[in-house]
């Protein structure tokens, strides 16, 4: 509505002080090597909420050679797992305690609602932590029963230095995934959060060194992605690369990893999701579902629901119940109670999403609400629905990123998975479907890392995810995720008596 959109032209001042904008490294605050700082933005408004260390090739140095001392002659991998999950639990134990002032800089730096950030997103992380903890001292190979006469055993081993970069449309949720596993199986790490939301991973990284974490063990440098990110991806002394990004940017994390030292990297990177409503799904849930697969976090989810694909039989009730929810959708300063979407991370998005609304136009899909920018201030933009939209326009193919639903029609199943494979994305889909038989054939026919089937967004801490194709390489979180940074070391030993 219009008052609420001259609401938001008057932002809530959020009660807390920014303290720490420093980087990291071996366990002390400090400013970047050249001096130099960038701002953090304000989504809501476009102003500068701080300036912010800007780290790049030397602090990077700075950061792995700390890191790599931690390991290799520090307290990290040579403590007892059982004290390392102790460390881990005493942080998921403050930063829990935490918890408001954590989930105030996250909606300042984000824009995302702050109901949302403190009451799932934050003890999801304390989870994640608690989870990750517990595998510490669980961790261990196999007796191999090998030919001849060979006592084989296979250790599990850290790799070593960890770089660890991150985007910022989950920024303490994606630390957690990474983090977690990464210390929890005895490696170091230097990580690089992502330039639009610096605030959070330097605050709590100041947390678990309260909790007891030694210096050099978890370093964080702020800093942007063609020079600090660049710099840890090309390290020669970082043993294990995990990024969560861009298909684009993964790319290049990639090859900078190859012509580098080969480190092994896990890749979590875009996707275009389909979301399948079959004619016997339960109409009005997966309208609910499909609008918050698709708008959950202003549409900022690698996940995110955006192909919505309905069958015939119920396509037009199901684009009336869509268009009426995303009209109803409330849109606001994040930090009031009761909003469920606030502004895109910035400009930059900002502008991208509403080029993206205008392709969707021009190339006719029918707009059904939405499709211009909420209020005047800030980078807030109004729940937007396509319908008839055809797999050969943009908005059909890019990931978007933003509050934008496109819906499209199918007949049957064959041609509905075929259409939903046709993507070099698989990072997960939707499902619709009240028939067993239905739910077992997609979710095998699918290409993808992920199938919820009549639910969407479900991400136990145990729960591996992970994209096929152009979506990624690796797993994360689950058990799955700790495999991604343990190596297998194969002991062979002679066996004197091999008979007993
Ligand atoms: O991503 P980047 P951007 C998608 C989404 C979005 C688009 C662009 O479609 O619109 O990406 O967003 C670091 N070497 N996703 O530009 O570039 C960068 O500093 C090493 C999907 O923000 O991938 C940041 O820390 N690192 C995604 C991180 O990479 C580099 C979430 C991500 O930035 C680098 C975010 C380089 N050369 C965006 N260049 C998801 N999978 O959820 C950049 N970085």
């Amino acid at each position: 509505s219009t008052a609420a959109a001259a609401a938001i032209d008057e932002p809530i001042q959020p009660s807390i002080q920014i303290d720490h904008t420093q980087l990291l490294i071996n366990g002390q605050f400090v400013d970047a090597a050249s001096g130099k700082s960038f701002p953090t933005v304000d989504p809501r408004t476009g102003d500068v909420i701080a300036r912010v260390a800007e780290g790049d090739l030397e602090d990077i140095n700075r950061a792995v050679a700390a890191a790599r001392k931690a390991f290799d002659e520090g307290p990290w991998p040579k403590m007892t797992a059982y004290e390392r999950s102790r460390i881990m639990l005493r942080f998921a134990d403050l930063l829990e305690k935490h918890t408001e002032e954590v989930a105030k800089l996250e909606t300042w730096d984000n824009g995302k609602p702050y109901e949302q950030a403190a009451k799932i997103e934050i003890p999801m992380v304390v989870r994640m932590f608690r989870y990750y903890a517990g595998w510490a001292d669980k961790i261990h190979g196999f007796t191999v029963p090998a030919d001849g006469q060979h006592h084989v055993q296979t250790l599990h081993e850290p790799y070593g230095v960890c770089g660890l970069i991150i985007p910022w449309n989950f920024p303490l949720l994606l630390y957690s995934w990474k983090v977690g596993p990464a210390l929890a199986c005895g490696n170091t790490v230097v990580l690089k959060a992502a330039e639009q939301t610096p605030l959070s991973a330097i605050y709590v990284s100041k947390l678990f060194h309260e909790a007891g974490l030694p210096p050099g063990v978890l370093n964080v440098v702020s800093g942007f992605g063609p020079t600090a990110g660049a710099a840890l991806s090309s390290h020669m002394d970082v043993n294990k690369l995990s990024f969560t990004g861009s298909t684009a940017t993964g790319k290049i994390v990639l090859t900078l990893a190859a012509k580098s030292n080969l480190k092994p990297v896990t890749l979590e990177l875009g996707g275009k999701s389909p979301f399948i409503v079959c004619k016997d799904a339960d109409v009005d849930k997966a309208v609910e579902l499909a609008h918050s697969a698709l708008f959950f976090n202003q549409g900022q989810c690698c996940c995110a629901g955006s192909r919505t694909l309905v069958h015939e039989s119920v396509y037009d009730e199901f684009v009336e119940k869509a268009k009426a929810r995303a009209l109803k959708r409330v849109v606001g300063d994040p930090f009031k109670m009761g909003i469920e979407q606030g502004p895109q991370i910035d400009n930059e998005q900002f502008k991208k999403i509403l080029k993206y609304i205008r392709s969707g136009i021009e190339s006719g899909a029918t707009l059904e609400s939405g499709g211009e920018q909420f209020g005047s201030k800030g980078y807030y933009i109004q729940p937007t629905v396509f319908s008839n939209v055809q797999d050969d326009m943009l908005i059909a193919k890019d990931e978007i990123f933003g509050p934008v639903q496109s819906i499209s029609k199918f007949k049957d199943l064959e041609e509905v998975v075929q259409r939903a494979n046709a993507s070099s994305y698989g990072l997960a889909a939707g499902v619709f479907t009240q028939n067993i038989e239905t739910a077992n054939t997609l979710t095998r026919a699918l290409r993808v890392g992920t199938v919820w089937i009549n639910c969407y967004d479900i991400f136990d801490a145990a729960v591996p995810f992970g994209g096929f194709k152009m979506s990624g390489q690796g797993r994360e979180k689950g058990i799955y995720g700790l495999s991604s940074y343990l190596q297998v070391k194969a002991v062979v030993t002679p066996l004197k008596n091999p008979a007993w």
